[in-house]
């Protein structure tokens, strides 16, 4: 049995192997006795893309030591030479409590001088890289340069942040997303989220070198042996699209589809936030939480859903899904925290192993 003592915002907490006991102080609004509470060790690998999955992955963290954090990279971006991850940075800063939870990316308190110099003397700058965030790109390209994996780097960013999660690239090759739009062509992700705002029409979506490259050995064993994979809730086509169409992944995922738990990214038809509603309208799916239960049914069995979805309960259950209702937005601690124990509650229910 194991005895950790951790601190997450303020708020301390003793685990052991079968339960966490909060002990901290009132810290943000808290209430001191809402933090006496029971929550069980158990072993979660989270599929995580961008802004959305970093406030459960944080909740889960602050409540289970042994996770695993399967990043997308999909929309990694060479930029002026530099190697940008964002998805595995918002992870690393995020569980570094050093993201800026108001963007949802980058470094909090960051400038952006560099980027100014960069435009005055006519270089693009379209793309926000901070000032702090770029110490992160510059080192991880130079590693990349001297012949590691992104795998390695990714571990050696987690190690000097003190982060305990692992936090695994779905795939150490490059993959890219690109969409595809009816004015401008075929754009790299980030030049159409962020260069042109994400306003032209897509027609399509696809995730280059996926077919053709092979999944993280790591993150595969990941999926194999804990107790639940979780899908966080991100977006579906440009943020799981890419590790899912990843064949090893994928099938990996379908081998363990009895304890592969998935949380809606959507409310009432609606994104929490970002374009998932126009990439899942481009590829011919129903964006609704029955749209992304039907994108995810071969590989999940158990789908959490808004409340305000209540609706589609009966529909999801006819894609052999148990379906639960909880509040699912995360706008603040309290709500992360809240999420993550429904969670690992349900993991507990239904250990396989
Ligand atoms: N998102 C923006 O909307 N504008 C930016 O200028 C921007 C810069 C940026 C730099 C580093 C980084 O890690 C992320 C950045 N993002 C920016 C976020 C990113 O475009 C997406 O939100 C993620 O790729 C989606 O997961």
């Amino acid at each position: 049995m194991f005895k950790q003592t951790s601190q997450w915002e303020g708020l301390s907490y003793t685990s052991n192997s079968s339960s966490i006991v909060y002990e901290g102080s009132a810290v943000g609004g808290y209430n001191k006795n809402a933090y006496l509470l029971q929550c069980y060790l158990t072993i979660i690998t989270v599929l995580a893309g961008g802004t959305g999955s970093i406030k459960l992955v944080r909740g889960l963290a602050a409540m289970e030591k042994d996770i695993s954090v399967i990043c997308n990279v999909g929309d990694n971006i060479w930029i002026h030479n530099l190697y940008v991850c964002p998805d595995i940075d918002t992870i690393i800063y995020g569980l570094a409590n050093i993201l800026d939870q108001k963007r949802g990316w980058g470094i909090k308190g960051d400038s952006f001088h560099c980027l100014a110099q960069l435009k005055k003397i006519g270089a693009s700058a379209w793309f926000g890289l901070g000032d702090r965030d770029l110490a992160m790109h510059l080192l991880r390209t130079s590693m990349l340069k001297e012949g590691k994996s992104l795998s390695e780097i990714t571990n050696f960013f987690r190690d000097c942040y003190s982060i305990s999660a692992q936090i695994i690239p779905a795939t150490d090759r490059e993959v890219m997303t690109t969409i595809v739009t009816s004015t401008l062509g075929e754009l790299h992700l980030q030049e159409f989220w962020v260069r042109h705002k994400g306003r032209p029409k897509v027609t399509g979506v696809r995730y280059e070198n996926a077919s053709s490259v092979t999944a993280n050995p790591a993150a595969l064993d990941a999926i194999e042996r804990c107790h639940a994979v979780v899908i966080a809730p991100a977006n579906p086509v440009s943020s799981i699209g890419p590790m899912i169409a990843l064949t090893d992944l994928r099938k990996a995922l379908v081998r363990n589809r009895d304890k592969v738990i998935a949380i809606s990214p959507l409310i009432g038809g609606k994104a929490v936030s970002g374009p998932a509603v126009k990439y899942m309208k481009a590829l011919g799916l129903q964006a609704s939480s029955f749209g992304v239960a039907k994108y995810y049914h071969d590989f999940v069995s158990k789908f959490i859903i808004s409340k305000g979805d209540h609706r589609m309960k009966l529909q999801i259950e006819t894609l052999d899904m148990q379906v639960y209702e909880t509040n699912i937005t995360m706008k603040t601690k309290r709500d992360e925290l809240s999420l993550s124990r429904r969670l690992l509650r349900l993991v507990e229910k239904n250990k396989i192993k």
